[in-house]
């Protein structure tokens, strides 16, 4: 995150910070924790220097612990928010995951609740008291994600309050869904309005930028006649899409090492004759993971001379663990994958092989070298990163990404893989077999479609492109986008 000396003109904020902290035999630790927001952000740090404001993931009470946290975050520019784990369980657990994450991934049947919504509110306070204290007029401020809608409207009064101006820009990473979906939340209007102090807002595809301009008009009766603009309380607030990517290089990079060549060899001669398809997904239920074992498991069903030369290693990293409704999904995919190799399963081996953890990051690049497909099965999904790893581990292979229509990625990945609905187990079996019989010429014509935009649409790329936008915004903030 950039040395310490530097000017620091812009800051980040996601309600998570990139390190999490932990007490370990009585002092503090902090490692880096991976994700799709991580990931993204991180190739922004080879060529932008800024300070990241989060919370650290643990409950620090005594002021002297406080700040030997800040001393060792401070090392990595990142300034830690200090919540009491009711707070942040509430905020966190409750609202951003139980009630609005379903609802941003179009799930039905979420029950409202006041407690977690004050919650929600009081830790975007929060945050908003700590940004507008440290932050220097003029800087630009970039807040990330589903956690926080409401902070840019609650930084921007207090900014004002303190006689400070700064350009002031939001990511979401996650779909928006369309206006009529959002009703089934009563406090819309506040998310929205709150998103809507921002000057520039980035969303991932140009659906959720359109269903976003649209719940605008429709909801707040905002004026949205100009492409790219609403405009709101005499406020002009730029909207676009921005494509998030990854850093292409950090994985061509570690295929090179010789322990992780090493260990491709390794798996290339365990797997020999058997095609091997790859999963890796957070345990969550817009993966679409007990989707992905059905279909599976109906494709073994429809091709019983593929026993034994198939098989799907699924990486399920474990998340949200204090989440009720994750937990139960948990014990639903054991209960799935114990059923699949029972059925399946022969003495010479396990068509399926369910790994319930988080792999290191070698172990992962080998993972998707060694595949011949890549199975992702997204109900919904804001983008999707793992379909963009896939492809920037598969020089060789030229390997085969199946991709649900609904994941983010689907928007521009299509012609590139093999779409399919994740609710339709007929249409997954029929798009694994196709993609594991896809002609060479065929598979080579659409991995360079896809290694060409994976290329192309970097996270640098990404986040260069957000902040020239948001500094534009900055210095002329009247004028239309
Ligand atoms: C959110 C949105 C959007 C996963 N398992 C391991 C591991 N990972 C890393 C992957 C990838 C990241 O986590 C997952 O990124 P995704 O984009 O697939 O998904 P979310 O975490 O849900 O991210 C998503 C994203 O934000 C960015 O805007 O695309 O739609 O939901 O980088 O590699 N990394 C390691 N071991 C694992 O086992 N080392």
């Amino acid at each position: 995150m950039g040395s310490t000396d530097e000017k620091r003109n812009l800051t980040i904020v996601s309600n998570r910070l990139p390190l999490s902290v932990k007490r370990v035999d009585g002092a503090f630790q902090s490692s880096l924790s991976s994700g799709g927001l991580v990931t993204s952000l991180s190739g922004l740090t080879k060529s932008t220097k800024f300070q990241w404001f989060g919370w650290p993931g643990i409950e620090v009470k005594d002021p002297k612990d406080r700040e030997e946290v800040q001393k060792s975050l401070e090392a990595h520019n990142a300034i830690p928010i200090f919540l009491d784990s009711s707070l942040a369980h509430e905020h966190y657990n409750e609202f951003s995951n139980r009630i609005l994450w379903p609802i941003l991934h179009y799930q039905s049947g979420v029950v409202f609740d006041e407690t977690p919504w004050q919650a929600y509110r009081r830790v975007n306070e929060l945050f908003a008291d700590a940004i507008a204290e440290t932050a220097g007029s003029g800087s630009l401020i970039w807040v990330h994600d589903y956690h926080l809608m409401l902070l840019p409207e609650l930084l921007r009064d207090r900014l004002k309050q303190r006689g400070k101006s700064c350009a002031i820009g939001f990511s979401l990473h996650t779909p928006f869904p369309a206006g009529d979906f959002w009703r089934n939340l009563p406090v819309r209007k506040h998310l929205i309005e709150g998103m809507l102090s921002s000057d520039l807002i980035g969303f991932h595809t140009d659906e959720y930028k359109q269903n976003f301009i649209d719940t605008c008009a429709s909801l707040l009766n905002a004026r949205t006649e100009i492409p790219n603009q609403i405009q709101y309380k005499n406020r002009l607030v730029c909207i676009n899409k921005f494509i998030v990517g990854i850093d292409p290089d950090k994985f061509t990079d570690t295929l090179q090492k010789p322990d992780v060549q090493e260990r491709i060899r390794a798996l290339k001669e365990h797997y020999k004759g058997v095609k091997v398809i790859v999963g890796v997904d957070r345990l969550d239920h817009i993966k679409g993971l007990s989707q992905k074992l059905k279909g599976f498991d109906a494709f073994l069903d429809d091709h019983p001379e593929l026993q034994n030369k198939v098989v799907l290693i699924q990486v399920a990293v474990p998340s949200r663990e204090d989440v009720k409704e994750y937990k139960e999904l948990e014990t639903e995919l054991c209960t799935i994958a114990g059923k699949i190799n029972g059925k399946h399963a022969t003495p010479e081996g396990t068509p399926l092989l369910y790994m319930h953890r988080s792999v290191p990051f070698n172990e992962l690049t080998a993972l998707y070298s060694v595949a011949d497909v890549c199975l992702l099965t997204s109900t919904r999904d804001g983008m999707n990163l793992v379909a963009f790893e896939y492809v920037a581990c598969q020089e060789e292979r030229h390997g085969v990404l199946v991709l649900s229509e609904f994941a983010g990625a689907a928007s521009f990945m299509t012609n590139g893989s093999i779409p399919f609905h994740p609710a339709n187990k007929t249409e997954m079996s029929e798009a694994i077999f196709n993609a594991l019989n896809l002609d060479p010429a065929e598979r080579k014509a659409k991995y360079e479609y896809l290694r060409g935009f994976v290329n192309t649409n970097t996270s640098a790329k990404w986040g260069e492109t957000f902040i020239e936008k948001l500094s534009l915004r900055c210095r002329r903030p009247g004028e239309s986008c």
